[in-house]
């Protein structure tokens, strides 16, 4: 109709949209678009009817109001929130300039309020208590439970109740380390209402990195469940547990109580191993305690929680999150960048150990007031078409998930997806790494019907929410773009020297501004916070990822360029691996890259060194290989183990991790120059080995 046309013409002016009409006769037409990277693919005349942002227009107009003037834009959004105590007049202060002295982000500054009675009290003063908060989804079809927000109150606010009861105090630290049981989001919650700090360890770190956590962070309880099934294994996370308290009361940092929720369905309490005094079952003392708990009103830059994360060096870092602007900043990418609606279904994928758990599975939607499917299982389990099961059982609405979960599903054929319905589908959300043009036209085109408009949300453990992300109403979108920015976001891309570059280019993504959904600081490490975010590309904060913008203004991320390897949306850190690696006994030496993966994006590839007297066989494989699964977790464990007897360095002794990606790779023609090497023979043994 020409009202479609109208419509599709006004959104392709932005960004300069002249030349693209061929591709919107290909979306008028129903054809299927063409394989370029370049083309434009257009949200419905009735989506965007219906959409919050519904143009470019619309978009322009809050952006440039979020930029122009920060205070106003975000302080109107804020008031839809519960303060028990306003603002400063001042709305937020920021020093991002390291030269200028210490770097500092403020907001709301002298506010107080709680996000756990945002979430739950403040929907059910509204009239939502009956609503359906969470629907929970077992491992095994068919187990299943759901909370209403009443609920969920209630028994957020035992737990609290119980917590205090303990002397869990205002600004304490808990450890919770469980999986994807309603008590995970229960626990963060309880939490947040009494004012302590939760840090959540993702429920597949190993026993060594959870110790590393609880010895950093110093919990006074630590929050688990006996064990959990994913798909067909069952996984004795109270061990993991045991094993990591022992450690890490051999380190001086003693933990007083282990709550432990029984999860039944995994295994029974009398075959869980137990330590009088120290282990408490939830489910003996958590229902006792009464169903009102009154609010601990923190103030806005209190801290909400800590979360680990893996770093280019040393050691992860505890990104600390505060309440105030963190509260605000999630709630409003995920009701724009999802265009939720009090009517939606939405699931998440994700996993509450990871940030995408925090912001987008518990706080973000249930500000919103949103229901929420959480999952326990595996996406294959009991097959492939799981997904798209629950998807139909829920009446899912807004689905969220990671590319590599979209390509393994892609490999497995379109049957299982197209033998369920899929009707109730709005929105789609890619979220972890980039999504590869194939993989994005899959998942629009077969998962969503090439109905559903892709939000692929660029963002990190460090910003709190999204950054780079589509509005889906309001942008035609580009496959594998995370398009444009969020409102109050301010992106460049800078070269080598730290020069911001303008137009069509690429280089290193920094952003320029304070936003409220920042980390205020690396838990007890200011310094590292400055130097590694905020020293390299002086006056802007940097991402570690780079980007270019291509001539229309749309942003490309296209990876990590420091050592940070991306491993199916998780972050590891070479230095890490390696250091795993070296503890080995018969490790003299190792180098970690990062080599392309077709379904996990990226795999780990480690160059080992054997000490003098040892020679390499399949046993040493395995047990270097175990080493990494022991002390970080099965998921960083390297897919190959290339035997070095050296490794190739500089005359000052360091490591060109450039050669060894390019052998990695198999790129063995663009080995670039060698000649700086000591030893320049190296590479060739290196490579000689390489089937080894
Ligand atoms: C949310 C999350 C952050 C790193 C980030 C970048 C990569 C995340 C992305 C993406 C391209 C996207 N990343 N989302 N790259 N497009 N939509 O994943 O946080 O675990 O801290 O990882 O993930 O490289 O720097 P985190």
């Amino acid at each position: 109709s020409s009202d479609h046309l109208r419509h599709v013409e006004s959104m392709a002016q932005l960004p300069s949209g002249a030349g693209k009409i061929s591709h919107l006769n290909a979306v008028i037409l129903g054809e299927t678009l063409a394989s370029e990277e370049n083309d434009l693919v257009f949200p419905s005349q009735d989506f965007s009817r219906q959409a919050l942002v519904s143009s470019p227009e619309q978009y322009r107009k809050m952006y440039e109001r979020s930029i122009q003037d920060p205070a106003g834009f975000w302080s109107e959004i804020a008031s839809q929130f519960y303060w028990k105590e306003k603002w400063d007049p001042e709305v937020y202060n920021e020093n991002i300039d390291v030269r200028k002295g210490t770097v500092k982000f403020e907001w709301f500054k002298g506010a107080s309020t709680n996000i756990s009675y945002n979430a739950l009290d403040r929907n059910i003063e509204a009239g939502n208590g009956g609503k359906v908060a969470i629907y929970w989804e077992g491992n095994e079809p068919g187990d299943d439970e759901q909370l209403t927000y009443a609920e969920l109150l209630e028994k957020v606010c035992q737990l609290a109740n119980y917590l205090k009861h303990v002397g869990v105090r205002k600004g304490a630290a808990v450890v919770i380390y469980l999986p994807m049981l309603m008590e995970l989001l229960i626990s963060m919650l309880a939490c947040a209402r009494i004012g302590a700090v939760h840090s959540v360890v993702f429920a597949g770190f190993s026993a060594e990195s959870l110790a590393q956590r609880i010895i950093d962070c110093k919990p006074k309880v630590v929050i688990t469940c006996n064990a959990v099934r994913r798909g067909p294994k069952a996984i004795h996370l109270k061990d993991i547990v045991d094993s990591a308290i022992n450690e890490s009361v051999k380190s001086g940092v003693p933990v007083g109580l282990c709550l432990t929720f029984e999860n039944q369905s995994a295994m029974k309490r009398e075959d869980t191993k137990w330590q009088e005094g120290r282990d408490v079952w939830w489910q003996d003392v958590v229902p006792q305690f009464p169903t009102k708990c009154a609010v601990e009103w923190v103030d806005a830059e209190d801290p909400l929680f800590l979360l680990y994360t893996s770093g280019s060096t040393g050691k992860p870092k505890g990104v600390l999150h505060t309440t105030g602007g963190y509260m605000v900043y999630t709630a409003t990418t995920f009701k724009y960048a999802f265009d939720h609606k009090p009517s939606d279904i939405y699931w998440c994928t994700a996993d509450c150990g990871w940030i995408t758990g925090h912001s987008y599975v518990t706080y973000g939607p249930l500000l919103n007031g949103a229901t929420v499917v959480v999952f326990e299982g595996a996406p294959n389990y009991p097959n492939s078409g799981r997904c798209w099961d629950i998807v139909d059982k829920y009446k899912v609405t807004l689905f969220y998930t990671a590319p590599t979960l979209v390509r393994s599903l892609m490999r497995e054929g379109d049957e299982y997806v197209t033998r369920y319905h899929r009707k109730s589908l709005r929105v789609l959300g890619s979220v972890g790494e980039p999504i590869n043009p194939s993989a994005w036209r899959w998942f629009y085109n077969v998962v969503g019907d090439s109905r559903c408009p892709i939000s692929d949300t660029w963002w990190q453990t460090e910003t709190g929410g999204f950054m780079i992300t589509p509005l889906p109403g309001a942008w035609p979108q580009k496959p594998g773009s995370a398009t444009f920015p969020f409102f109050g976001v301010q992106p460049v891309i800078v070269d080598e020297k730290g020069n911001e570059i303008e137009g069509e280019c690429s280089g290193y993504l920094c952003i320029k501004k304070s936003w409220p959904g920042a980390f205020r600081t690396l838990y007890g490490d200011h310094e590292r916070y400055q130097t590694t975010y905020f020293k390299p590309f002086a006056g802007y904060y940097f991402t570690g990822d780079g980007c270019s913008r291509d001539k229309d203004g749309y942003f490309w991320l296209t990876g990590r360029v420091d050592d940070v390897i991306n491993v199916s949306g998780h972050r590891i850190g070479t230095a890490e691996v390696e250091s795993a690696l070296v503890s080995h006994p018969h490790c003299a030496e190792a180098a970690v890259v990062g080599v392309e993966h077709e379904i996990k994006g990226q795999s780990i590839y480690a160059f080992v060194s054997l000490v003098e007297g040892v020679s390499y066989s399949e046993g040493i494989r395995k047990s270097l290989i175990l080493a990494v699964r022991n002390q970080i977790g099965a998921f960083a464990a390297p897919d190959k183990i290339h035997w070095a007897p050296a490794l190739p360095k500089t005359r000052s002794g360091k490591i060109m991790r450039r050669i060894l990606r390019k052998i990695a790779s198999g790129q063995l023609d663009e080995l670039g120059d060698t000649s700086t090497l000591a030893d320049p023979n190296v590479v060739d043994q290196l490579i000689a080995l390489s089937d080894c």
